[in-house]
């Protein structure tokens, strides 16, 4: 019998809320698809931060590194701004392991109303493909000057011939095992070098992949698209920022970030992935148990999908799909509910 190693970083704000809840009904679907798995608690984030200076230890990396995956509650705190979190603690993460596909799968479930007129269950189903290790999340860049009229500052996006082909063949690979479109996102009107460089890479990578129907879309134009006809997208493909922001959008149109799960993917064994929900943090309901764990729960059933568990993952998976079908079951102030967060895996389990 398989026993994998989890590492699990509650994080700030309501991520210990819903990984503790989500815990019983991921060891149900381990037991239940014959395998078992250990966690170890990471107790890292602002709290330390506050504490001690710093989001998690300088050996953080090397203390993961043994373990077969990573869960991730969430990052932020309201005392703290929110480039020292992400940057103390989850940037350090994903690029320390090389999780460069963040995967953000956007369904609309059955049982959700979508904001959009006239959408319903399976209209919308697309994913997104991240890059998640470089783009405009590189740390390139400063600030002079400060406090000077003349103040200035840097921020510079770094694009790698390496980084964007392979999550662009990343993409085209998943398109090609969906529905065969990708459309690639850029802003390659305003920004001539690194946007037209990254289309100049979807063109060679698109050659090895004749059957995949390519739409490119500008990044504005995506967003308002994602709202008007998002039944016509499959696998979309972004840089770190363009695919941060409309998976934001994803998320809303498919009912709520409580549904939004990810995965932050270092295909191959050389580094363990990371999974997390997308939502933040949340520090307007922490601590009312009112937080929406079916993202936790989609996110584990990613990880066990990574780890090769796919009678866990689909257990999973098809036990928040039918929890949403059936209205009748407990579910969140988020999605229409009054229900607390301890009462909907309850229902999950049961
Ligand atoms: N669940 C992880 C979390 O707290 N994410 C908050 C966040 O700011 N994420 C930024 C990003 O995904 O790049």
């Amino acid at each position: 019998m398989d026993a994998y190693e989890i590492a699990v970083i509650p994080g700030d704000g309501i991520g210990p809320e819903v990984v503790d809840a989500a815990l019983p009904i991921v060891a149900d679907a381990a037991e239940n698809a014959g395998f078992s798995f250990e966690t170890t608690r990471f107790d890292w984030g602002t709290e330390r931060y506050l504490d001690r200076d710093e989001m998690m230890p300088d050996d953080g990396l090397d203390r993961l590194s043994g373990f077969d995956s990573i869960f991730l509650g969430a990052v932020g705190h309201p005392e703290v701004p929110d480039h020292v979190t992400l940057h103390g603690l989850l940037l350090p993460i994903r690029k320390g392991f090389d999780q460069y596909v963040c995967k953000r799968p956007n369904v609309l479930f059955e049982g959700i109303e979508s904001p959009l007129r006239g959408y319903g269950a399976g209209d919308v189903d697309f994913v997104v493909y991240r890059e998640n290790t470089e783009g405009e999340y590189a740390s390139v860049g400063g600030r002079e000057h400060r406090g000077f009229d003349h103040e200035t500052a840097v921020q510079s996006a770094l694009f790698t011939r390496r980084g964007t082909e392979r999550i662009v063949r990343a993409a085209f690979e998943a398109a090609a095992e969906r529905e065969g479109r990708l459309t690639s996102i850029t802003k390659s009107n305003a920004q001539a070098h690194s946007m037209v460089f990254w289309d100049d890479v979807v063109e060679d990578v698109a050659a090895e992949f004749p059957s995949v129907e390519v739409e490119r879309l500008l990044v504005d134009a995506a967003a308002m698209d994602l709202i008007r006809r998002p039944h016509e997208f499959d696998v979309l493909v972004a840089s770190n920022l363009f695919g941060d922001i409309l998976t934001d959008v994803g998320a809303q149109i498919t009912g709520s970030m409580g549904l939004a799960p990810s995965g932050n993917v270092h295909p191959g064994e050389s580094y363990p992935s990371m999974f997390e929900p997308v939502h933040g943090s949340a520090p307007d309901i922490v601590g009312e148990g009112v937080a929406n764990p079916l993202a936790t729960v989609l996110s584990w059933s990613m990880l066990f999908e990574e780890l090769g568990e796919i009678g866990a993952a689909d257990a999973l998976w098809n036990a928040v799909t039918d929890q949403l079908a059936d209205e009748d079951a407990p579910r969140t102030p988020d999605i229409g509910g009054t229900a607390g967060t301890g009462a909907v895996v309850a229902d999950l389990r049961s």
